[in-house]
């Protein structure tokens, strides 16, 4: 496999934390990026790149944007739980821009989707199933709403139109984990970098979802469609479960299901006890 993409890359949400990572690392690995988000970019500009301010919702914007690239790793958008409104903009109309601009360049589209679109399924007990990623989706809040739909509009633009799309099912993606639930959904910034170069390198995808978190023993998830791009995590949250595994919040909610803090904002059923087989469906 090429190390190099033959067409420039564009990136969206560049100017957030994991656009910026992106940004330099695939800029120092040799890539041609087209990079853009509705805020400045605050790094200097890394070397072949050219970065434009533009609004997701501006579907003009976007199309000009992805003239003549060969894949989209789409990073923009609202990235936390926020009101209907503050979600739907960017995450909903601005996701249908990139589809259509990708569908006119036949370019790749790799989502920066969340394990929120999934997050009311139950954390797996020892020895119980991981989750595969052909699960149901149960969203935990209007952000991990706008992550399944998202995912659902690569299943559409796949089965309707040919738009290859790999969809990035994230765990927890920051420098290092920092509560017991992360032992299980860290995502290292490098194998962060790794899946997205084999995202887009991968001779063909069709529809992936790829559940992303680093080789934690500790994870919540089972299969998905790795190999397909032929990604297997390097890093792992291991060497912290001494730190962190007595980091727990202590709301029942939030420690029963993957989706952690998000499951229990706003959250207005009565509150289960640990020993209640409580089943919400
Ligand atoms: C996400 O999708 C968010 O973007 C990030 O800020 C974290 O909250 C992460 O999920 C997580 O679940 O830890």
């Amino acid at each position: 496999m090429p190390d190099i993409p033959a067409k420039p890359v564009l990136l969206t949400g560049a100017s957030g934390a994991l656009g910026r990572v992106l940004a330099r690392e695939l800029a120092a690995a040799g890539w041609t990026l087209r990079l853009t988000d509705i805020a400045p970019f605050p790094d200097p500009l890394p070397p072949r790149a050219r970065f434009v301010r533009a609004d997701l919702e501006d579907g003009v914007a976007i199309l000009r944007q992805a003239e003549g690239c060969g894949a989209i790793l789409h990073f923009g958008g609202t990235s936390v739980e926020q009101p209907f409104e503050a979600v739907a903009g960017p995450n909903l109309r601005g996701l249908y821009h990139i589809y259509e601009a990708a569908r006119r360049e036949r370019a790749r589209v790799v989502f920066a989707s969340s394990n929120h679109a999934i997050g009311f399924h139950e954390r797996p007990g020892e020895g119980e199933a991981r989750l595969d990623a052909d699960c149901a989706f149960r969203p935990d809040g209007y952000y991990g709403l706008s992550k399944a739909y998202g995912e659902l509009m690569g299943r559409l633009y796949w089965d309707k139109h040919g738009v290859e799309n790999v969809n990035l099912r994230i765990g927890s993606c920051f420098p290092r984990p920092s509560n017991a639930r992360m032992l299980a959904t860290w995502l290292s910034y490098a194998d962060l970098v790794r899946l997205c170069a084999a995202a887009v390198m991968a001779p063909r995808t069709g529809h992936c979802v790829i559940w992303a978190c680093s080789a934690n023993p500790a994870s919540f998830w089972g299969r998905d469609h790795r190999e397909r791009i032929g990604w297997q995590p390097r890093d792992s949250a291991e060497p912290f479960r001494a730190e962190l595994a007595g980091a727990v919040s202590g709301d029942p909610v939030e420690e029963r299901y993957q989706g952690g803090s998000y499951c229990a904002m706003e959250y207005s059923r009565d509150r289960p006890s640990p020993r209640d087989p409580f089943a919400p469906d």
